[in-house]
């Protein structure tokens, strides 16, 4: 997965020293079954359990929502 860094500016790195530890992407740090790359992805702080966004279908468009990154 490739990210652009979000409007903040904080890449995977600034997030992780932050929120995981400095763990890489692949790994979970709270241990929610969340890979922390998704949890930066998704603007989460990788410290508390993450729901994975659902995908919603209205009339044939598909949507995917979830929280700005930081
Ligand atoms: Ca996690």
């Amino acid at each position: 997965m490739i990210y652009t860094p979000s409007a903040s500016g904080w890449d995977y790195a600034t997030w992780a020293g932050l929120y995981a530890n400095n763990q890489t992407a692949d790994l979970d740090f709270d241990d929610d079954g969340v890979p922390n790359g998704v949890e930066y992805f998704m603007g989460q702080t990788g410290s508390t359990f993450t729901a994975i966004p659902k995908v919603t279908n209205t009339n044939g468009v598909l949507i995917h929502r979830h929280a700005q990154p930081h």
